[in-house]
This record gives C-alpha cells, structure tokens and sequence, in this order.
C-alpha cells in the first residue's frame, strides 16, 4: 500500500493505492487536509486506469500518410522523430517545432519540457492546455496582486468564513471533497444554471444568481455600485492598502442594480441581498472558476470580481479573501516553471534580462541562445502546418482534438503537420492522429512532485510498476535531447534531480522553490510557495503586503462588453459548456473507467422543456447543437429550472459528440483565453445514436489532410 495523491483535479485528494491481488489496484482516501478523508466518485475509481486493457505499451509509428500506426521498438521511435526534427530545424529553421505541454504535467515534467524546448530544440513556440484553463485568473491575480498564486491560502482557511461568493464555479461537481470546507459558510452562487452548486446554497439559507452567459462583468460592477450605495465599503482598507479605487468606481458607478439586471437577467433586489449578505459578513471570500473566467472578457471579468473582493476589503485579510480555483492536477505548478510560451522557471518572465540571465546560468547556455516570447496555446494550434507556422509539433499531457476550441479547425491543422508526436499512456483522439506514439508512465507509477490549488507542493509516488515497454515523460525527453545532440546530463530523467535543478532555476522568482527537497516533502511542513532554502514555507500570502513594488493591491478600471458572438436569428440560444461529476476533461482516461463511463456515457444538451419543445424536442430525444462553426450531437435532458435562452454541454466527449465543435476560439486581449463559456447556437432534432459510442475504442483510422 502506497500513499499518493489523485490523477485528476487540483485538490489533489491524497489516496493509498493498493494492489487488489488479480492484477488490479484500488484507491482509498488517506488523511490530508484538503481532502480530509474523503474522495469523489473519480478517485474512488482511478485504479481502474492501471490495469485498463487499452493502455498503451509499444510505441507506434506510421511512415506514411494514410498508413496505420505499427508498433515499433524505442530506438526505431526516437531515432525517427530526431531525425525528421533535425531535418526540420536544418531546412526551416527553430521554430519550425513546436512543443504543447498540459497542467496534469509533474513539475519536474512542466520545467523540464520548457528547457526540452527553449535548449534542446530552440523553440519559441512552446505553450500549454493551461492557457485553456487558468489563464485569465492568472493575468487577472497578476494585476492586481502581483503574484498569481490561485489561493493565496490554505483550503482550511474557508472554513472561518460566514459568506462564500462563487463566480462560475460548480465545486459540488467539480471538487466536491471541497464541499466540506465551504459547509459553515452561507454561499452565493454565480451560475447561469441551477447547478449542483446552486441547489446546495439555496437549501442551506444562500443565493443563487443566474446571469445570461458572459454578463458576469457587469454583475460584478452592479454589486460593487449596490455596496456603495449601502455603504459596506472598507474606506480605512481602500487607503491603506489598495491603489486605483477611484478610477475603478467611475466605471462601477453607471452601473445600479436596475440596469445591471437589464443586461445580466438578474433581479435588481436579488443583486442588493447579496451584496448586503457578502458586504455585512464578518469573514468573506470570492472565489472564481472557469464560468467567469473563460471568456473573450476573462481577464477583465476577474479584475471586475477582485475588485468588488478589495472594496469590501477581504484580500489579505485573514479569514477573508479572493481566490481563484485551479483545475488540473497541477494547474498551478504547472504555469509556473516554463512551459508557458512568455515565461522562465519560477514565474520569471522570458522577456525580462535579468531572468534570462538568472536560467541561462542554471542550465549552462548563453542567455541570447534562449529564444524569445512564442505563441499562445490556441494560436500555436491554429498556426500548425501553415506556411509561417510550425511543420512539427510534441506534444505532452493533453487531448486538443477534443478540448480545444474550434475542434474540428484544429483536427485539420494537426492533420496538416508534417509531424505529429503524442506522448500518452492512452490512444486519445489526439493520438489518433499522431504519426509517432509514445507510450508513458501514469501517475501511481511515478514519483514526482505536483502543486495543488492551494500553492502547496505535494509528493506524487511510484505505488504501482509499469507494464514493461512504457518509460517515463522525463526519459522521453532525454532520449530525444541526446539524440538531438546534448549532454546526457543535462536532460536528467531522474525525478529527484531535476527538482533539484527546479530548486536553483526558480531560486529567487516569486514562485521559488529552491526549499522543496525530499526532506522537507516527507515532514509534517505544508510546503506553499515561495519556499526558498533557508525560509519555512508561505501558506499565506498578502498578510502584511501585496506583491507589487509598493506592497498595495491595484485596482483594475473595468468596463462590460458584449461576448463575442451574441444570439440572432439563425442562432437564437446561447451555448455554454462545462463539466460533469464522472467524467474529466477531454475524457480520455475517465471514458475508459468502466464505472464512470457507465454513469455518464454520451453528450447531453440541458435545456428547459419549453425551448426543448420549440425545436420539437423532448427529454430523452436526440439533438444537434449547432453553431456557424459546426454541430454536436447531444442528448436531450430537460430541466424546468434552466434559463430559456441557455443551453448547457459538457465536453468530455468525442467525434460527433464534442461540444468542442461548436464553440468560439475568440481569445481574451490579454490572456489568450478562447470563449469556451458563450457563443449563438440553434437547437435541432437529430437521427437516434446508440449511446455507448464514446465508450468504445475507435478503429485507428488513417490521417485525414
Ligand atoms: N468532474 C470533474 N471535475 C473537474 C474537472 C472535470 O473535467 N470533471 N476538471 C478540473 C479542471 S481542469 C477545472 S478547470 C475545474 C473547473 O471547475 P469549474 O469552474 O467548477 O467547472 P465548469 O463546469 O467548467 O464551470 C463552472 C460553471 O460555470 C458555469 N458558467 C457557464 N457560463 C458562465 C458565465 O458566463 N458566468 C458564470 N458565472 N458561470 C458560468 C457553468 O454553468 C458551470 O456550472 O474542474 C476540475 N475538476
Ligand atoms: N468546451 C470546453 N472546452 C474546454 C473547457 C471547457 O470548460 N469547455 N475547459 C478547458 C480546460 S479548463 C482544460 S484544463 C482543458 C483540458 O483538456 P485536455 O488538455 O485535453 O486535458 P485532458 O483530457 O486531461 O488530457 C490529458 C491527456 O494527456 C494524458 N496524460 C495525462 N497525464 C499525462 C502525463 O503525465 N504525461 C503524458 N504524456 N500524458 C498524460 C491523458 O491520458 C490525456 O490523453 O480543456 C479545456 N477545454
Ligand atoms: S476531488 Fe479531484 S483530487 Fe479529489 S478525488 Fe475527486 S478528482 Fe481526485
Ligand atoms: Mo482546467
């Protein structure tokens, strides 16, 4: 029996893996804080992935277009791909390569996939599935704080508060262990649906607001205008320990409750209860998810949310706060040490002289070697085997056929790469189309360290062999570096020394590691970050001072703004997507789950039975949701208490069934963030489908071009 920590989300539930004595594993949850006994229905069945029959144990090559992928020994696979990423790079230069990483990455992982890119290959063009996640809270936290850290406290800390505000966050789904750390709190829930969420907080004495998709912006001004009016405002707070209020309020100002339920749907008197509830409470927190954040507006809408948390005061105070919940197993570590297309270990930025100098020395080059900014996650996709975009991409840790935007844009695209390498210990859809598959390590059959949503850095441990034929990311990317012509040593795939490397390139930026050694990993301490060498780690940050030069948290002055595409006639309804309990991400490990594939096997579109009936539909009936991008086949699952112009799809997923199809790569100025939240679509009857497509294994297919 070994002690781990969870393959999926950011919560990191801490778990014993044992082997169940007929080849098996079972999870069951160990003692942890964050967790504190308790598991969701994703992790109580994660050991099914161990021993599933369609894990990948060869690697794959196809030689031609239209051929199949045949199994082919390690050498033949990396001795391939190192020669056609030569050729490449000897014909059409660097960044004719491209590199795609994914928060579920280790941090050894993460930090060495970007010195993979910017050393051994010379590529800008390294970014991540994070930009599809964090990205817009992460910009958002920047500009206001100065530090992006998606808690800048411990999860227990939610327990003192007497208000929560939730801002598209549907944590009873999505994390629901975390549900026990919100139970004393009154909750305010910002959700264009009556989620799981929502239903909790209305049955124990909270709220539940349910905007259009996309007007969270002007909520958030309208509640800061209500919390003027009735003067809840934290004036000593503002001028003490915050900049830019003023500026800020002549934007919130034009916003009383009236108009903004004009634009949000969301009743005037509703908007002044809440600000009253959150404004009055003795300790209160808002927290935000992806239902505020990704958004064309995303950046901008969690600066309007921050800055309704900084008038009344809460950010750094303790007991109160603004946070913002991180997704993937290790969406925070994951964004910090450089697989991020603008960035260098330990948060530095790339464009920045002094932190070039700083890794440059870590990893033995000229600071000038190391290439410049790259493009963000669905630009570099887009750009894919056109004639400025890169011929070649690698890519690690996810599944962009089915969780990007535009999906069936990108499919082409990856199928107009001259190379396609996937890294996966499943063929994904991804994968499919891959001409060089790569067969890994999983999480229980690993060690590695990952950081939780809380900033904490947390052990992942090897609790199972791997089947044989399978090797690690890390020996991977050594393999590939030597092959490529570096020093063995420079690429190590050993876990605990590329930590240590970690350690010495983040030492000194805001997201400094150089403290997390196994020692520290196996004591009692809680090592959030910064933890630098000679310090006790920061479970708690912004106490004393914010992380700007002059210790103030800054107002950002904001403004609401239509979504990128708004309902018409031919597209009458609003699409949004989003998750559900059994199933994770684009799918691909939850889909081969037995337990979860039977509880949620297909797409369904919720939607309220009036609408339903207005396209001829009823529940149970199956239907095509479309948009000017394309078609997804969904069933139907009426909900009486669904908004009339608002229909709801997870994406978890594929072929027909991708909500992916539909949705709008309209990216956020700032962060790159698409509009995964909002776009028009139409709702029409389709042909029936047997329900189990998703769970059954395709046929490998032939690249399409
Ligand atoms: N079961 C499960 N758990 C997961 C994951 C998973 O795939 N499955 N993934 C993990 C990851 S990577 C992430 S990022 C997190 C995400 O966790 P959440 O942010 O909780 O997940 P979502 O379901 O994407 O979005 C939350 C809610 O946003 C609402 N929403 C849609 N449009 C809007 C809007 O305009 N405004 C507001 N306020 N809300 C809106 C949706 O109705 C939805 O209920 O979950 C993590 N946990
Ligand atoms: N419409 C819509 N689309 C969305 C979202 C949404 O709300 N709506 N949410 C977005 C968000 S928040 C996210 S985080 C993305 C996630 O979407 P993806 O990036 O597709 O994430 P996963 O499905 O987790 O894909 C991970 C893949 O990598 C593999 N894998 C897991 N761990 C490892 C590893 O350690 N090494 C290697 N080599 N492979 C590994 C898995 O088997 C899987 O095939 O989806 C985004 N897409
Ligand atoms: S809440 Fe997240 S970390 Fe915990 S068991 Fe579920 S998926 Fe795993
Ligand atoms: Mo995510």
């Amino acid at each position: 029996m070994t002690r781990t920590h969870c393959p999926y989300c950011a919560l990191q539930c801490a778990m014993h893996v044992e082997p169940t004595g007929d080849g098996g594993y079972r999870t069951r949850p160990a003692p942890f804080p964050t967790n504190r006994g308790g598991l969701c229905r994703k992790g109580w069945t994660a050991g099914a992935l161990l021993s599933s029959p369609d894990r990948l144990t060869t690697p794959l090559l196809r030689t031609d277009r239209g051929a199949e992928l045949r199994p082919v020994s390690w050498d033949t696979a990396l001795d391939h791909v190192a020669a056609r990423l030569r050729d490449l790079r000897a014909s059409r230069g660097a960044d004719s390569v491209a590199v795609f990483g994914g928060g579920g990455l280790t941090n050894e992982k993460s930090y060495l996939l970007g010195k993979f890119a910017r050393v051994a290959l010379g590529t800008s063009q390294i970014d991540y599935n994070g930009r599809f996640c964090m990205s817009s809270a992460a910009a958002a936290g920047l500009r206001a704080f100065g530090i992006d850290r998606g808690l800048p406290f411990p999860v227990t800390d939610l327990a003192e508060a007497d208000v929560i505000l939730l801002a598209g966050a549907n944590v009873a789904e999505t994390m629901p262990p975390l549900m026990g750390h919100l139970s004393g709190a009154r909750l305010i829930v910002v959700d264009p649906r009556r989620s799981a969420t929502a239903e909790y907080a209305l049955a124990n004495d909270g709220l539940h607001l349910a905007p259009r998709p996309g007007t969270d912006l002007a909520l958030a001004l309208g509640l800061l205008h209500a919390a003027h009016a009735e003067g809840l405002l934290a004036t000593g707070y503002l001028a003490e320990r915050t900049s830019g209020f003023t500026e800020a309020w002549r934007h919130a100002a034009a916003w009383w409750p009236e108009r903004t339920e004009r634009v949000t749907g969301v009743a005037a008197a509703d908007i002044r209860a809440a600000a009253r509830m959150l404004g009055r409470a003795g300790n209160a927190y808002v927290l935000t998810g992806r239902g505020a954040e990704q958004h064309a507006k995303g950046t901008d809408t969690v600066s309007a949310w921050i800055n309704l948390a900084l008038a009344l005061g809460l950010p750094g105070r303790p007991g109160s706060g603004y946070g913002c919940l991180t997704g993937q197993g290790n969406g925070q570590g994951g964004r910090e040490h450089g697989q991020k297309a603008d960035q260098l270990p330990g948060y530095r930025r790339i464009d920045d002289p002094a932190a070039r100098a700083h890794v440059a020395g870590v990893w033995g080059v000229p600071a000038e070697t190391l290439p410049g900014p790259g493009r963000s996650a669905y630009e570099l996709l887009d750009a894919l085997g056109t004639p400025d975009g890169p011929a070649a991409l690698l890519l690690f840790g996810s599944n962009p056929v089915v969780s990007a935007p535009d999906a069936g844009r990108v499919r082409n695209r990856l199928s107009a790469l001259d190379l396609l390498v996937v890294a996966d210990f499943f063929l994904s859809e991804t994968a499919e189309l891959a001409d060089v598959v790569l067969p890994v390590t999983q999480w229980a059959e690993e060690d590695g360290t990952m950081t939780n949503l809380e900033g904490r850095v947390l052990r992942r441990r090897r609790a199972a062999d791997p089947p044989t034929g399978v090797r690690s990311d890390l020996d991977v990317l050594h393999g590939l570096a030597v092959r490529l012509g570096r020093p063995a040593d420079q690429f190590p795939a050993d876990p605990e020394r590329v930590l240590a490397e970690l350690g010495a390139a983040s030492a000194g930026g805001a997201a400094d590691y150089s403290g997390v050694t196994p020692h520290r990993l196996d004591s009692d301490e809680a090592l959030h970050w910064p933890c630098p060498a000679d310090r006790p780690a920061t479970p708690r940050l912004f106490l004393d001072r914010f992380g700007h030069p002059d210790g103030r948290a800054r107002f950002v002055a904001v403004e609401h703004r239509d979504s990128a595409e708004t309902a018409d006639a031919d597209y009458p309804l609003l699409g949004t997507t989003g998750r559900v309990l059994a199933q994770y991400q684009s799918g691909a490990q939850t889909r081969r789950v037995p337990e979860l594939a039977a509880a949620e096997p297909a797409a369904y579109v919720e939607v309220h039975p009036d609408t339903a009936a207005r396209s001829g539909l009823a529940d149970g009936d199956w239907a095509l949701v479309s948009s000017r991008r394309g078609s997804t086949r969904a069933r139907v699952r009426c909900r009486a208490d669904a908004r009339l112009d608002t229909v709801f799809l997870p994406f978890h997923f594929a072929d027909d069934q991708s909500a992916n199809l539909f949705t709008n790569p309209a990216l956020d100025p700032v962060s790159r963030m698409p509009e995964f939240k909002v776009c028009a679509v139409r709702l029409t009857a389709a042909d029936p489908e047997p329900p189990d497509r998703n769970t059954r294994q395709r046929p490998r297919e032939g690249r399409q071009s």
